[in-house]
């Protein structure tokens, strides 16, 4: 535990993260300065916070940024901000909201990343432990800021870690790490590939030999990992049956450890598609190597319908299924959600560019998708990269994004919004995103 009283805290971002960490800090005795770009009027919930958190809005003050003891930054903030590089260069210590929160912890922590798949899964792994009589906290980028967690008095704290907060990590030590997947993302603040391999690889950088980290056996990019990591590696597979670790076969998964075993239907999970079998694998782990009943920790996933803005079917019109899934913010997930769907498809992309090659997923668009409604930044991109392979139309707002579709998609259909870019362009977040697509299709007169 970190002792803070009397400390100079700089806290950088004024959003979930920065705030949550404003209240913490203040109530442990910190001299707190909170730092952010907008003004005072463009940050929603600041009217409530300590007045003894002292402000620098509107741009970051270098001179408070360099009399600082602390500076804990929000994951959104990149460390490439001016006072930020200013502050590391002269050795003033640079944590992350989730670095912070870290020191502040005492039940264990399993830590979930990945591309594809982390809310889902962190979900997945808080149910199933909570099914099984624990007492949890489930928190990080899925929503909740880890410094929540802080003084709960929780048996494990089960926390969803983005590349973002992976940066700026120092002593995180998870129990468990997994790494479901990696693929393209986040270009736009990485400067390539390597970049951002090498922050999700830091969830396993504290673990010891005593822990244990989760792995993709089938993910290239993943097992490339495993020679600098000291925890035991468990693999789980959707490819083949693993002697040890989890893996998928014909319908069920097998659980194999030094003698262990136990096998799952996956007929009964609500979830579909391989990817949320993958998700439902990987969360098993850790619940099973914590001694959790197998069967009470099953029947939890079974329960589990899903997340928001993940693939929810939003009605049946005129014989056409429309689908959400906001949350498709880059191609690794459009590949899998449109991958799920068969001909005809109306596939609703675009937003603002995280610059990854649209390319990529051409084969899982051709034949499948039989049209194009494009909206936002990304949208000229996507036109050069997928303009061959079917009709593309452009809309200005979401609304007509899906008059568009209405009118364009034949009987029986499929329309889904899985946009491969993040909704920053248009909208506050991908959930605001999703809203106005249910909304408007909810909007659409037919037949059920
Ligand atoms: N800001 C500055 N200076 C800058 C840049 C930003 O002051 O140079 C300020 C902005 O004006 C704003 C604040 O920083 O006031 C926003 O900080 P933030 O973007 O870190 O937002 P938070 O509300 O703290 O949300 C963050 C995560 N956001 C990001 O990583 C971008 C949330 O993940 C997370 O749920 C939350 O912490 C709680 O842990 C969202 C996300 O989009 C869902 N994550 C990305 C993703 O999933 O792809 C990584
Ligand atoms: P994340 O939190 O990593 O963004 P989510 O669980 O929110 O992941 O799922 C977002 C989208 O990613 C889903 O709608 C689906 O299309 C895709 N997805 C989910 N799990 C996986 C996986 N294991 N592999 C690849 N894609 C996935």
């Amino acid at each position: 535990m970190t002792n803070i009283a009397g400390k100079r805290i700089v806290v950088v971002g004024a959003g979930l993260s920065g705030l949550a960490v404003c209240r913490h800090a203040i109530s442990a005795g910190a001299d707190v300065t909170l730092s952010d770009r907008r003004s005072a009027e463009q940050i929603p919930g600041l009217e409530i916070l300590d007045s003894r958190v002292q402000r620098d809005l509107g741009g970051h003050d270098d001179a408070v940024f360099q009399q600082a003891d602390l500076i804990v930054v929000s994951p959104g903030v990149p460390l490439t901000v001016p006072v930020l590089a200013k502050a590391i260069d002269r050795g003033i210590p640079v944590w992350g909201e989730v670095e912070y929160a870290s020191r502040h912890l005492t039940a264990p922590v399993i830590a979930i990343t990945g591309t594809n798949g982390k809310s889902t899964t962190t979900e997945l792994v808080g149910q199933m432990l909570r099914g099984c009589g624990k007492r949890v906290f489930v928190g990080g980028n899925i929503g909740v800021p880890l410094i929540e967690a802080a003084g709960q008095d929780v048996d494990y704290v089960v926390v969803e870690l983005s590349s973002f907060q992976l940066e700026t990590i120092d002593q995180l030590h998870p129990r468990y790490a997994l790494m479901l997947n990696v693929s393209v993302d986040h270009l736009d603040r990485y400067p390539d590939m390597a970049a951002y391999v090498a922050a999700k690889k830091a969830i396993f950088a504290n673990q010891t030999a005593d822990d244990i980290a989760v792995l993709n056996g089938e993910d290239e990019l993943v097992m490339a990992m495993v020679p600098g990591i000291d925890s035991r590696p468990v693999r789980f597979s959707s490819q083949r049956l693993l002697e040890q670790g989890i893996s998928f076969t014909q319908g069920t998964i097998h659980w194999c450890n030094k003698g262990e075993q136990c096998c799952f239907n996956t007929d009964e999970l609500m979830l579909s598609g391989l990817h949320n079998i993958e998700n439902v694998m990987a969360a098993l782990v850790p619940v099973l190597l914590e001694g959790c009943d197998p069967e009470q920790a099953w029947q939890a996933a079974c329960r589990f319908t899903g997340l928001p803005h993940r693939m929810v079917l939003v009605r049946t019109l005129n014989g056409v299924r429309w689908y959400n899934d906001s949350k498709g913010t880059n191609l690794g997930s459009v590949e899998k959600s449109v991958g799920g769907l068969s001909a005809p498809v109306t596939l609703i992309a675009g937003g603002k560019d995280k610059g990854g090659d649209y390319r990529d997923i051409r084969s899982a668009l051709q034949g499948r998708v039989t049209a194009l409604v494009l909206i936002g930044q990304a949208a000229d991109l996507m036109e050069q990269a997928w303009g061959d392979l079917c009709p593309i139309y452009r809309a200005e707002s979401m609304e007509q994004a899906v008059d568009v579709a209405h009118k364009v998609t034949p009987s029986p259909g499929q329309v889904v919004l899985s946009p491969g870019c993040s909704s920053f362009d248009m909208f506050k977040s991908f959930e605001e995103r999703g809203e106005r697509f249910s909304e408007a299709v909810r909007a659409l007169h037919g037949k059920e």
